[in-house]
């Protein structure tokens, strides 16, 4: 079972993330990435998906053309984990 982030750990950690939300009605943060082009968003897509099998870590995430919509939570924690700040740090990496 994976811990879920709470109190100053979780204050912490959110800080050091750039351009995310916390999803209003779910223990969750939502972040949407937008690129030049669908090849552009689906190359990001794509190191994200080898990095999310890496980790056993998963986005919930929606893509229409050069964009793609994140959300990051830990099903496993029923909340936001540490695994989180990590996908969301490297998914801010790739982007550019
Ligand atoms: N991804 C996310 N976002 N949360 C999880 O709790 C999770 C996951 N659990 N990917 C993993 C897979 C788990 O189901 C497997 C069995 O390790």
């Amino acid at each position: 079972m994976t811990a879920k982030l709470e109190g100053d750990a979780r204050a912490t950690a959110l800080a050091t993330l750039t351009g995310w939300t916390q999803v209003a009605d779910r223990d969750a943060i939502n972040k949407v990435f937008k690129f030049k082009d669908f090849s552009q968003a689906f190359a990001f897509m794509t190191r994200v998906a080898l990095k999310a099998e890496v980790m056993d870590h998963h986005p919930e995430w929606f893509n229409v053309y050069n964009k793609v919509d994140v959300t990051l939570t830990t099903h496993d924690a029923d909340g936001l984990s540490q695994k989180d700040i990590d996908l969301a740090t490297a998914m801010e990496d790739y982007a550019g």
